[in-house]
């Protein structure tokens, strides 16, 4: 077994704006505070932590249309694709700590401004594919995407009558696994399927954008938008072993952790340690435990 030889740098992003509810922007601390770069360096990683993105403050930021804050989120987004695109440029496999998941935005940009092609796998209870005409709520968090997609960009797309992000999906050609999908063929098959798609043509650098509530809400609840029925404890773990083994991991968001929406400090504790586990499973973190470094097997 071969100790993680990954460099890591982490970006916290504490910004709120592409969602109603106060908290998120803790998540970066808090996920520093639960041990992450100690973890990391603990299983061999090299950690640079370059701390967090700081915001400015938009004073006049009418919604426009149904898109509540654009003027924040843009000018965070801004700032964040600028940070990412200098921790690519340093060398590093990127770690993003939101924040809300408007952040995929900028942090999908930079990346893509230092890599050019990446393939992108977005693991998340919602689509984020709402587009500012669908959107049922006009929070960015449920848009990112539709702003990442190039052929959702021209209007005539928008009027398009796609009002189901399902519906986008299938139109775009996007490559989807429902929780059905996960039941019935196993999150192992579903990895092994998701890796042949995006290696079918070029094996790009993969960006893993994982919003915390694709995680079941018994695992974490403190989140804005949790969803009954999601993801295991072990199969959010695997999807993150199997990316790391891919070898192609470039960058990772994780976003979406919120201790105000925890009732008790044990939601706080549980969603921010599934947060760090996610983490540790992309840099090589084995369940069956990792050798240390200077490890020689006893001859017989
Ligand atoms: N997220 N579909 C809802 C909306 O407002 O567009 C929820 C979005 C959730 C976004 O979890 O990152
Ligand atoms: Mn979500
Ligand atoms: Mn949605
Ligand atoms: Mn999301």
């Amino acid at each position: 077994y071969k100790r993680s030889h990954h460099s890591v740098g982490i970006i916290g992003a504490p910004f709120s704006k592409g969602q109603p509810r106060d908290g998120v922007e803790k998540g970066p601390d808090l996920i520093r505070a639960a041990g992450l770069v100690e973890k990391l360096k603990a299983q061999g990683c090299a950690v640079r932590d370059y701390g967090n993105v700081t915001f400015e403050e938009v004073a006049n930021d009418e919604p426009i249309g149904n898109v509540k804050r654009p003027r924040a989120v843009g000018s965070a987004n801004q700032r964040l694709s600028a940070a990412v695109h200098a921790v690519k440029n340093d060398g590093h496999t990127c770690v993003m700590l939101g924040g809300d998941h408007s952040l995929a935005i900028g942090s999908i940009q930079g990346h893509a401004a230092a890599k050019k092609d990446l393939s992108v796998v977005w693991v998340d209870a919602h689509a984020d594919i709402n587009t500012p005409l669908t959107s049922p709520t006009g929070n960015i968090h449920g848009q990112p995407m539709s702003y990442l997609i190039h052929e959702l960009q021209s209007k005539e797309n928008l009027k398009k009558d796609i009002s189901h992000s399902s519906h986008i999906l299938k139109l775009l050609g996007i490559k989807v696994y429902s929780m059905t999908e996960v039941d019935r063929l196993g999150i192992a098959k579903v990895m092994e399927e998701t890796c042949d798609y995006i290696f079918s043509k070029v094996k790009k650098p993969i960006h893993l954008s994982y919003d915390i509530d694709a995680l079941d809400p018994s695992i974490s609840p403190a989140t804005g938008t949790p969803v009954v029925g999601g993801l295991t404890y072990r199969e959010g773990i695997y999807i993150t072993e199997h990316i790391s083994q891919t070898g192609l991991l470039s960058a990772v968001d994780m976003v979406e952790v919120n201790p105000k929406r925890g009732r008790t400090d044990d939601e706080i504790s549980s969603t921010v340690n599934a947060a760090v586990d996610l983490i540790r499973g992309c840099f090589g973190k084995l369940r069956e435990g990792n050798h240390p470094a200077d490890y020689k097997m006893p001859l017989p």
